[in-house]
Parts: C-alpha cells; structure tokens; sequence
C-alpha cells in the first residue's frame, strides 16, 4: 500500500482535517478515498496509470478524490477552481483525461468541455454508500501527479512525479521542519501546485497531524482564525504575508495584541514559492515574533534549499540543501562552479520524472549526467545560497505564480487591435513581480478598460497585466530581437 496512505491507519483517534465547518478523521479520510477509488475502478482492478482530473474546492473532497485517485492506481491532475476554459481546456487536452471528478459546484463549467472530448464526468454527490471490491497494489516507482507549470515554451508543460517522488519530497520536510502528529496546520493556497499539496496537505497528513482548509485565503479570515489558538504551522507565500501584515494594521490594538499573542506561541512559519523581501521578513517579525523560515523550490523537485530550522535564517537568502537533495551551481556548460554564481542544478529521489508527453523537453531539462537544470541562478555565500535571479526573462513570478511572457504575448497578438507586444516583470513589493505589457498598436490606441475582460477570458487572471505602455515600436538587439531588459526601462523612465 501507498506509505502516505498506509501511515493513516496509525493515527485512528486523530483529526485528519478541519473543513467547511467540520471535522474528519483518519479512518474516515481512508474509508471515502477507498470509496472513490472503487467508483472509479468501476469492477476494474487497476486504472493503471490513466490520468484523472478533479475540480474540488480544498477541503476533506479534495484530500479524499486526491488518494482515491492514487488507489485505484491514476494519476491525479487537479485543475486550478477559478481558470478560465482555455486553461482547464489544456489540461483536460493534454492531459487526455477520460475520468474527470467534480464537486457539484463546478460540474456545469466543466462538463461542456468534458463532452466534447468524449470524457466521463463524475460527480461527487453521485458517491455515496459502500461498495464492494479490492484496490490494486501501487508500486511506489508508478506515475502519482501531473502539475502544469509555465516554461520558457509559451503553454504549461505538465510535470509528471512518482509516488517515489513525492515520498521523497515529503520525507525530507518532516524530518527537516520536525513535523509531528501535534501539529495543526492551515492551508490557504491553491491546491493545484506542490506548496499546497505537499508541503502543507501532504505532510501535515503523513505526520498524523491536523490540516485545516478554508476555501480560498482571505487576509481578515487567517488572523481570526490564527487568533483562536490552534494552528501551529503555516506556510505561504510572500504576498500571502504582506497581505497578513497589511490586514494586521487595520486592526484595532486590542486584536492586533491576541493575534500577535497567537502567532507567537506558533512552533513555525515558512515562506517560499519567491523571493521574500527583507522588509516583509523585518515587519512579520516585530508582529509575530517569528523570523520567517525562506526555502527555495520548484514543482519539478519540491523543496531542495531549506534555511535551517534551529540555527540561523538568514534574510535574502534560502539555506543549505535538504537531506538527500544533491544541489549544484554550474556555469553554462554544466561544469560546476565555485565562489561564483552558477544555474543551481538538482540530482535526487525527490526530482520529478518527466514532462508529459514531451521527451525533448524532458531529455533537454537535465544534463547528460542526469542533474535537473533549474534556470535559477544562484550563488553560495558563507554556506548558505542566494537566488540572484533566473537565467531567463520570459519567467515571471507574481503571487508566488510562475508566469509564462511568451504565453500572454501569443494570446495578446490575436487581439485585432495589436500588432506586436512585450511582456515583462516589474519589481513589486507585493506581488514579487507585476505583469507589465508593452504594446505596439495597429491603427488606433487600444482601450486598455476593454482589454482586461478580453484577456480575462483567455487566461487566468493572475496572469492578465497590470501595467500598460503603448509604443509605436519595441527596443531591439541588432539581430532584430525584442531586448526585455530594455523593454522593463519603458515602465519606469
Ligand atoms: C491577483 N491580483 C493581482 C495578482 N493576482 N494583481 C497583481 N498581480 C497578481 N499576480 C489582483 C486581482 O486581480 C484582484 O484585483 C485582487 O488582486 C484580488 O485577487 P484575488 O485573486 O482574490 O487575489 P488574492 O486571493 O489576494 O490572491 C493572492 C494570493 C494568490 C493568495 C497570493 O496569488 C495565491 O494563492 N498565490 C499562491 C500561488 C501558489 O501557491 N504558488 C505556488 C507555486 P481586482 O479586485 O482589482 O480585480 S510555486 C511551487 O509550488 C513551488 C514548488 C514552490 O517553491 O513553492
Ligand atoms: P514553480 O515552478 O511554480 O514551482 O516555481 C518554482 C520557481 O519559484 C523556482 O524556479 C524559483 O524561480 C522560484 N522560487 C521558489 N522559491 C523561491 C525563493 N525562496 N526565492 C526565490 N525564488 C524562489
């Protein structure tokens, strides 16, 4: 049996997760996961690595259709709840999905698509009393997850881990971060990239420990609940903080004391997913009491750098490597390299297996001695590394959201009114970066008011830019190339 479902059974008096209200055990977590996985077996005996694709808010649906999936022997490929066709449309394409579960609230979006690709939609509402049957045996070497993740191509790639993989991944934070069964944890992010679900669902799950869900974060709602007392661990990502602290000043003093009160006697607070800045690592701290614990990883591997749990969390930087994560800087030859900054570059149980479907992309992502090539570069300093950057400028993180320019520049060149565009990153305390675009017009200037909606159709809102310049032409290299470096001065001379 799956360790991560095997070690439920240890824990048969405690809370497995708090949500919408209510609480579930572990023996009732096991009993609906084996109740789903038998629907979909439907009398089969193995789904025999088909993936399966669920929309399902967080929560106890979610973790159940999660490991219900993963019995039955698929692969899971969640969908993000609030992307728009054209994105959940790729997933279902590429992930040729013939299952997709959903909970009530989503089936009408999603099942137009579902029928025009022939999929069948299981609803889960239609789940319910015991069935009969025997759940294969998961080999932990078979394909668990597929995440879609944005890349230097202009459509997400789906990065396909083992249950090796993600085992491993797990292992390492519960022994680095000292997860134990006391431990009561809040999840606020989405659940449809490796933060939420492995560094906060599945670990807080392996360890036997509570994980409370809230349907999606709300600044104003994390500190009530931080101020009754019980969550212990949280982790999220920079903007996630900054909204905490913004939230925290509107406070009256009296709630400002009980929350900081709350927060103080928590046993860790983690940030990662981007850089965090040292002004919101300095301000947390007068609030919280907690000096944030930085760790730096990606969907491809989990988490590889950890600052230390005991000992010094050093602000503006990520760490040492975890336990049993090989970590290297190498220059662009993938020789290593030493007191200067290289691409960080990653060898372990923890790295994933393949990009879906795509064996160039995946034989070009490692080197011929089998290191996974981040594109972050980074360089170590009295032991610890600090991420300088990412080797390309097309790769934008906001929110803690990877973002693909190349992708929002395809979409904005079908706009009629658009002749050719640019899209960069800005720096932003908030967001880490804000999509900016620059846009060459055809005839007449664009109406940015109805570009929004427009784009809002196409891709996820996260995505859709914040700034705009309209420019009669774009700086370029003497090859003709559009240079982004340049591009980003736009905005801010
Ligand atoms: C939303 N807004 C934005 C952005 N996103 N503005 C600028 N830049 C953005 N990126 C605007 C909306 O348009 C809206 O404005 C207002 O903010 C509120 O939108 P909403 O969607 O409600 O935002 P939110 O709920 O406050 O979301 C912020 C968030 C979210 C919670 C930080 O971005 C989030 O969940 N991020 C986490 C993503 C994550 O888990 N990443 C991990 C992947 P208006 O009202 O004007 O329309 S990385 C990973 O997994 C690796 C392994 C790792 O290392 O962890
Ligand atoms: P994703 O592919 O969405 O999983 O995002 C992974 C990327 O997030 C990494 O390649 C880094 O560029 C970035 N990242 C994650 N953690 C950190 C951190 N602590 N500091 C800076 N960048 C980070």
């Amino acid at each position: 049996m799956l360790e991560l479902v095997e070690r439920a059974s240890h824990f048969p008096d405690r809370i497995a997760i708090l949500s919408g209200g209510k609480s579930y055990s572990y023996p009732e977590l096991l009993t609906a996961s084996e109740r789903i996985a038998l629907l979909l077996l439907k009398g089969r005996t193995d789904l025999q690595e088909v993936p399966v694709a669920f929309m399902v808010a967080p929560g106890f649906d979610y973790v159940s259709v999660l490991w219900g999936i993963w019995r039955a022997g698929g692969i899971a490929a969640p969908l993000c709840l609030s992307h728009p066709l054209p994105a959940l449309e790729h997933v279902l394409r590429d992930t040729d999905s013939k299952i997709v579960v959903v909970s009530a609230e989503f089936k009408e979006r999603i099942e137009p698509l579902c029928r025009n690709r022939g999929a069948e939609v299981l609803e889960l509402n239609s789940i319910t009393g015991r069935m009969a049957g025997t759940l294969p045996e998961i080999h932990e070497g078979r394909k668990a997850l597929i995440l879609y993740t944005s890349g230097t191509t202009n459509l997400p790639k789906g990065v396909v881990s083992t249950h090796r993989n993600l085992q491993a991944q797990i292992k390492s934070l519960i022994h680095a971060w000292k997860w134990s069964e006391n431990d009561h944890t809040l999840c606020v992010l989405p659940l449809h990239h490796v933060h939420g679900i492995v560094n906060v669902v599945s670990c807080s799950l392996w360890a036997g420990a509570c994980c409370q869900f809230i349907r999606e974060f709300d600044a104003s709602e994390v500190l009530s609940i931080f101020a009754q007392g019980q969550v212990n661990v949280f982790m999220a990502v920079p903007t996630i903080y900054f909204k905490l602290i913004t939230a925290w000043e509107r406070r009256a003093p009296e709630d400002q004391r009980v929350i900081s009160g709350s927060l103080s006697s928590m046993r860790l607070m983690v940030s990662g997913s981007a850089a965090l800045p040292v002004s919101v690592m300095d301000r947390w701290q007068a609030i919280s009491g907690h000096r944030l614990l930085e760790r730096y990883g990606m969907t491809e591997l989990g988490m590889a750098i950890s600052n230390p749990y005991e000992g010094e969390r050093r602000p503006g930087f990520v760490g040492k490597p975890l336990d049993g994560v090989d970590v290297r800087l190498c220059n662009e030859q993938d020789v290593p390299v030493v007191d200067q900054p290289g691409e960080i570059q990653v060898r372990g149980e923890n790295v994933f297996l393949e990009y879906w479907h795509q064996p160039e992309a995946t034989r070009s992502s490692f080197t011929k001695d089998g290191w996974f090539k981040t594109g972050d570069v980074a360089v170590v300093e009295n032991g610890y590394y600090r991420i300088l950057g990412r080797s390309s400028t097309d790769i934008i993180k906001s929110g803690g959201y990877k973002i693909s320019a190349l992708e929002i520049e395809e979409v904005l060149r079908t706009h009629e009114g658009i002749a050719d565009c640019a899209v960069v990153g800005l720096d932003d305390e908030e967001w880490g970066e804000v999509v900016a675009a620059a846009l060459v017009p055809r005839s007449k200037m664009i109406d940015i008011h109805a570009l929004t909606p427009w784009l809002k159709e196409r891709i996820p809102a996260y995505r859709v830019p914040r700034k705009y310049l309209q420019v009669t032409e774009l700086p370029r290299n003497a090859m003709g190339k559009v240079t982004k470096m340049d591009v980003k001065k736009l905005f801010t001379t």
